[in-house]
């Protein structure tokens, strides 16, 4: 206990005698753990001030241990306020600022150990050794800027390039569209004309099919009448022109469900609810239902069956054959005239129909053709160039650094491999991962935007919206850019899941003038 009292005091004596000591490791005398840029704000002539302007306190409170003042300037020397700064000067390498609670922690976080004062014999100046090492790895990253940069003015020289020739290209491409929609103009008239003189000369033809199909329709129907009058007079026993309940429930062929006799559901069915049918009755509502009955009686008719249908063929022709299935198999006659009617509608969609029209008809369908076809081919060809000029306003608008140095880039592609995967990078496309045992690529991310911060944009690239993680986010890609001699993939890694980053270098990125680069060299002393 009395030790360890003792102990305290003599740390404290320490503390204060240290902190008010003016120390001098440079030429401007300044309380310990002030910075040179700093030193005018402590006059041990005068009263200090604290930075926030808050409080003023004589002078020898400055470093004693005890935090007045709100923003810590007050203590840099000591670990008495939380938010206190202590400037390390490392000379020999580079100074440093770190938060004065780490002072006298028993960690050196000073190169030249200046923040562990309290027992110095813990940190060893390795400065000197650290400025060497620090000062070789500038001058490399000089060396290595000052190569990459030649390699950068090539690229910027390319990049402004490419970008004049899309500008170029997209104005000819603007030209060339007028003048595909002036001929699409003219193709769309002419194929009017054309067509306006084809539909009159088609007209005869097309009236001419009406009627045919009117005839045909009168004397089907005709035929269905005269059918159904037959039975009606067959069952209308008493021949009153009525047909009564009690008739029908003699005639066999009521008798649906073949038990033997015409019940009342039976008599409801072919009826439809009415006490006897008259013989136009008889035609809308009853023949209808009973003529299939007949005809399978006859062996004419087979219901639809759902097995007999070929099992490869479409909803469509499905429907079609089911129609057919429900047509009048086993007549044949009646099944060719289907395959004729069939044919002909055929024949009806088919712009040929060469050998039903006269020569003079037939020539205006021909030039119709021709017309509709050079009108296709002048859409075509307007749609085409519309496309092409998206893509290269697309591409126009595209961010490639400050003098279009990533330009020649874009779509070039690089790749990575790992035990498990190989990587491929697009430049501003996207990012895919394939498994060396196999299986479909993995798209990483496709080109979102630049990411590098507001130090330098340009250090890093970010391809979003890649193929959705199982349970997951979609995947996505950080491009970490980095200057080099060569554009390179220098590493990929997944430190989140579905959450890649890749190392690239490239001299695209060695501007001697970027804040990163400047950054680094005006860190070295
Ligand atoms: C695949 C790869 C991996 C990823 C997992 C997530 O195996 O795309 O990179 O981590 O899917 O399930």
């Amino acid at each position: 206990m009395v030790y360890s009292t003792w102990i305290n005091q003599l740390y404290s004596i320490c503390v204060i005698f240290c902190s008010f000591v003016i120390y001098a490791q440079s030429d401007v005398p300044r309380p310990r753990g002030v910075s040179l840029s700093k030193a005018s704000l402590y006059s041990p002539t005068k009263d200090f001030t604290c930075f926030d302007g808050t409080i003023t306190i004589p002078f020898s409170y400055v470093n004693d241990d005890y935090c007045d003042c709100f923003d810590g300037s007050d203590e840099p020397g000591t670990s008495a306020c939380l938010n206190g700064v202590f400037h390390c000067t490392n000379a020999g390498h580079r100074p440093q600022n770190i938060p004065s609670s780490r002072v006298n922690d028993g960690v050196c976080d000073c190169c030249d150990g200046t923040d562990e004062y309290a027992n110095p014999e813990i940190c060893s100046n390795t400065c000197e050794e650290l400025g060497k090492e620090a000062r070789a790895e500038a001058l490399r990253l000089a060396e290595l800027y000052k190569a990459g940069g030649h390699l950068r003015l090539e690229l910027i020289e390319k990049g402004n390039k490419k970008r004049n020739e899309m500008a170029e290209q997209l104005s000819q491409l603007e030209n060339d569209k007028t003048e595909a929609e002036k001929i699409k103009a003219e193709k769309e008239t002419l194929k009017n004309d054309l067509e306006a003189k084809e539909n009159d000369a088609l007209k005869v033809y097309r009236e001419a099919e009406e009627l045919e199909k009117q005839k045909k329709l009168e004397e089907e129907r005709e035929k269905t009448v005269k059918e159904a009058m037959e039975h009606f007079e067959r069952f209308d026993s008493n021949s009153d022109g009525e047909l009564t309940v009690d008739e029908i429930k003699v005639a066999n062929v009521f008798d649906k469900n073949k038990d033997g006799e015409v019940d009342e559901e039976e008599v409801q069915f072919f009826f439809e609810g009415h006490e006897k049918m008259d013989k136009e009755n008889f035609v809308t509502t009853t023949w209808p239902l009973l003529k299939p009955l007949l005809m399978m009686e006859q062996g004419m008719f087979k219901p639809a069956d759902d097995e007999e249908k070929d099992p490869d063929v479409d909803g469509e022709a499905e429907e079609h054959q089911a129609d057919l299935d429900s047509e009048y198999e086993g007549n044949e006659e009646d099944a060719g005239d289907l395959e004729l009617q069939e044919d002909n509608e055929e024949q009806e969609s088919d712009s040929e129909h060469s050998s039903t029209y006269d020569e003079e008809t037939q020539k205006l369908v021909d030039e119709a053709t021709e017309a509709r076809r050079q009108y296709t081919d002048a859409e075509r060809t307007v749609r085409e160039i519309e496309s092409n000029i998206r893509n290269i306003k697309q591409n126009l608008e595209k961010d490639y650094g400050l003098q279009q140095e990533y330009a020649t880039l874009d779509g070039q592609c690089f790749e990575y491999e790992d035990k498990e995967y190989v990587y491929k990078l697009c430049m501003f496309q996207k990012v895919t991962q394939k498994s060396k045992n196999g299986g479909a690529e993995i798209g990483l991310g496709n080109w979102g935007e630049w990411a590098g911060g507001d130090l330098n944009k340009y250090s890093a690239m970010r391809y979003t919206n890649g193929v959705a993680c199982w349970n997951g986010p979609s995947r996505m890609t950080t491009v970490n850019i980095n200057c080099g001699l060569e554009t390179n993939i220098l590493s990929v890694t997944e430190p989140f899941r579905c959450e890649y980053k890749i190392e690239l270098s490239t001299p695209a990125a060695c501007d001697e003038s970027s804040p990163t680069q400047q950054h680094s060299s005006h860190d070295e002393l």
